[in-house]
């Protein structure tokens, strides 16, 4: 829509769909950038109608990191009390799940936009890393939480010391992706999945995104504390009902977010 610069928003039936828009700079972050996706996230996370929110990018880039240019000449005080990417923060407050759709390039705060998500979807040209630290810095936007949290402290260690890049293939099978689809295909089954998740209850979807969030966050036994006791909350809703009513009556359950 006309009101963002570097975004394009677009609502495909109850999926909201955002692509990352700066060709000129391979999509890269910068404070605009960081201000009108949060702010998009933000707005479909408050729409009812929203059941899945899918955020892409190009086919050479999903994004190749914070904006350079824009970053090089901060200070301390910039990047702290002034920072330019406060508005990504709407991602990690997000409540509807969020799929990412990556083809080409997904580096530094693009690896971490991807890992802001809550599933990666891949195209076969898609490449990971965290290169910052042959910038000069090292990831600031969740990198070495969560990519140590995604793939294992060893070979988070070796992408974020070395700064190199790993392909699709190497991302799925170190269990970063959900799936490597041909480039053709990202879209198609970036709108299959998200469909998916938008057909089921919203507040049951919210549920399980919390209660999976809280495996990121909590020690076990109090993840599997909190676990149940939405588990339990769930039966005060009419979905839950008709979700197995609709079992036993051998019929496709219709959800209303009840
Ligand atoms: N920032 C600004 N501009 C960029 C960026 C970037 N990250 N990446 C690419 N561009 C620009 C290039 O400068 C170029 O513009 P121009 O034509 O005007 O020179 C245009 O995009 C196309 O790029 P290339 O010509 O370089 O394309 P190639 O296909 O030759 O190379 C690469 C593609 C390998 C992706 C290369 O562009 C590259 O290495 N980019 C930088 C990748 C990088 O280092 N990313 C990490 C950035 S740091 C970061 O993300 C930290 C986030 C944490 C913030 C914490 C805040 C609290």
């Amino acid at each position: 829509s006309s009101e963002f610069q570097t975004i394009l928003v677009d609502t495909r039936g109850r999926v909201g769909w955002i692509q990352l828009n700066r060709p000129e700079a391979l999509n890269a972050l910068n404070s605009t950038l960081a201000t009108e996706l949060g702010a998009a996230v933000a707005a479909f996370d408050a729409d009812e109608q929203i059941g899945c929110i899918v955020l892409s990018g190009s086919e050479r880039a999903f994004a190749a990191g914070a904006d350079i240019k824009e970053m090089a000449d901060k200070t301390v005080r910039d990047m702290t009390v002034a920072s330019p990417f406060a508005g990504l923060d709407a991602l990690g407050r997000a409540r509807t799940p969020i799929v990412a759709a990556v083809a080409g390039f997904a580096l530094g705060g693009g690896c971490e936009l991807a890992m802001s998500c809550d599933i990666i979807l891949a195209a076969d040209t898609a490449k990971f890393g965290q290169p910052e630290i042959t910038l000069g810095v090292i990831p600031g936007l969740g990198g070495t939480q969560r990519l140590t949290r995604a793939i294992g402290y060893f070979k988070a260690a070796e992408l974020v010391l070395t700064g190199r890049m790993m392909d699709a293939v190497e991302a799925e099978r170190a269990g970063l992706v959900s799936r490597v689809v041909p480039a053709s295909q990202l879209a198609d089954e970036a709108m299959a999945v998200a469909e998916s998740i938008a057909a089921k209850s919203l507040p049951v979807a919210y549920a399980a995104k919390e209660a999976l969030r809280a495996s990121l966050e909590s020690g076990l036994a109090e993840g599997l504390r909190f676990e149940r006791q939405a588990f339990a909350a769930l039966f005060a809703l009419d979905d839950q009902k008709e979700g197995m009513a609709a079992f036993r009556e051998k019929r496709a359950a219709r959800f209303t977010g009840r």
